[in-house]
């Protein structure tokens, strides 16, 4: 089997990118619960991202979704998080919580509304500018709950006008990745359910729209590192969004309901080319990120384990002894290609990793030294009055 020593250097430089929405509160339709801390203005959300990034080095970057994160002056915004260490990154839309989007925002028959919706991305393009954010990332809630409640293919070609619009207005150097979603708000169809409707909605667009796969949006059972070799061999996939889920879109800590599955994700994005310091400005051409909840548990803490786990499998995806496992598929060798994939799987890479963030000025233990640093406490000093942030 490959050994660390020859993988470590491949983990320079690794980004996975943080919501700004994991550091309010947030839970679910029965309750939300507040916590001492919790950030009051966009500030301080980005301050606490700070902290994942200085304990481990791995979340340079902050995404921000409008309007939860509007502010007056985005300039201004991108030198405070420069102060903290961070840039700001992908702009995610928001057309899921204004009335007029109840019959849909990008799809919707009348005219008037679904120019509001793409009025809104030319707002998000805007801050893309101002930020020197690469991407804009449209999740769309659009869909209906009953079968001939909607004219299903009339909404897919307003949503084709629609994203040329907005693609129109898209820089040089930015993307549009398009988020695909089975199901809810909408239970019967959404407009954009699968990556193949993604697929087909960013290829007519051009080069720089690209999907965004959310490992929570697919039925149970969906094979999804087939859909990330498929994407990646289309030269579409764009970005994740990283989360776990037991049953629906849980948007639980990525890497602890299946941490198998997360392995096998990162192995074929790997294996398909899309790991690695591929673009000038020395970033992946997939972009990681979470997209995640942490409605019981501590939010800074949530997002460190998060990409800890991102981390850890992808040390161990980078351990497969590729040259043996193409042997061996080659020779039909169904279970010695196994074993090969499964002796990368179970290697615990958690003191390696740890001596790693030593040799580069890190905490061995982030967890640890976050706890111990006080941070906790201070905030919880600090943030008294005002109105904490909210997911909804
Ligand atoms: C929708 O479920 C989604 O995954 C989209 O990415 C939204 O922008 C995000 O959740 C909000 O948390
Ligand atoms: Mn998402
Ligand atoms: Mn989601």
């Amino acid at each position: 089997m490959t050994d660390f020593a020859a993988i470590a250097p491949l983990l320079e430089g690794q980004a996975i990118e943080l919501p700004s929405w994991a550091f309010g509160n947030s839970g679910t339709r029965f309750k939300v619960f507040g916590t001492p801390g919790t950030p009051r203005s966009v500030e301080e959300k980005i301050a606490d991202a700070a902290q994942v990034h200085q304990y481990t080095g791995l979340a340079p970057s902050v995404a921000l979704h409008i309007p939860w994160d509007l502010v007056d002056d985005y300039a201004k915004l991108r030198e405070y998080a420069a102060e903290k260490g961070v840039s700001l990154g992908t702009v995610n839309s928001n057309t899921f919580q204004d009335d007029d989007y109840k019959f849909g925002a990008l799809t919707h028959v009348d005219e008037k509304i679904r120019q509001k919706a793409i009025d809104h991305h030319f707002e998000c393009i805007d801050v893309m500018d101002a930020t020197g954010s690469q991407d804009l990332k449209i999740w769309l809630a659009d869909g209906s709950n009953y079968p001939g409640q909607a004219d299903i293919r009339g909404r897919q070609d307003r949503l084709a006008d629609s994203l040329a619009k907005i693609y129109d207005r898209i820089g040089d150097d930015q993307r549009l990745v398009l988020e695909y979603k089975f199901f809810e708000p909408a239970f019967y169809h959404t407009d954009v359910p699968d990556w193949g409707t993604s697929y087909a909605q960013v290829s007519a667009l051009g080069d720089k729209a690209m999907v965004c796969l959310d490992t929570g949006h697919h039925a149970p059972g969906t094979n999804i590192e087939f859909i990330v070799m498929q994407l990646l061999r289309l030269g579409k996939l764009g970005s994740f969004d990283f989360n776990s889920r037991f049953y629906a879109d849980d948007d639980l800590i990525v890497g602890s309901a299946d941490p198998f599955q997360l392995f096998r994700i990162i192995f074929e994005v790997v294996r398909g080319g899309g790991y690695g310091p591929a673009n000038p400005d020395g970033t992946s051409p997939v972009a990681f990120m979470l997209d995640q909840c942490h409605n019981v548990e501590d939010k800074i803490p949530g997002q460190m384990r998060s990409v800890l786990n991102v981390q850890e499998m992808t040390a161990r995806a980078l351990l497969v002894d590729r040259d043996a496992l193409s042997a061996a598929q080659a020779a039909g060798d169904v279970l010695g290609a196994h074993q090969v994939f499964m002796d990368a799987f179970y290697t615990d890479v958690r003191a390696d990793l740890a001596a790693w963030r030593e040799e580069r000025g890190l905490p061995a233990d982030p967890m640890k030294a976050y706890a111990a640093s006080g941070y906790q406490a201070e905030i919880e000093a600090a943030r008294v009055g005002g109105t904490q942030m909210s997911w909804t």
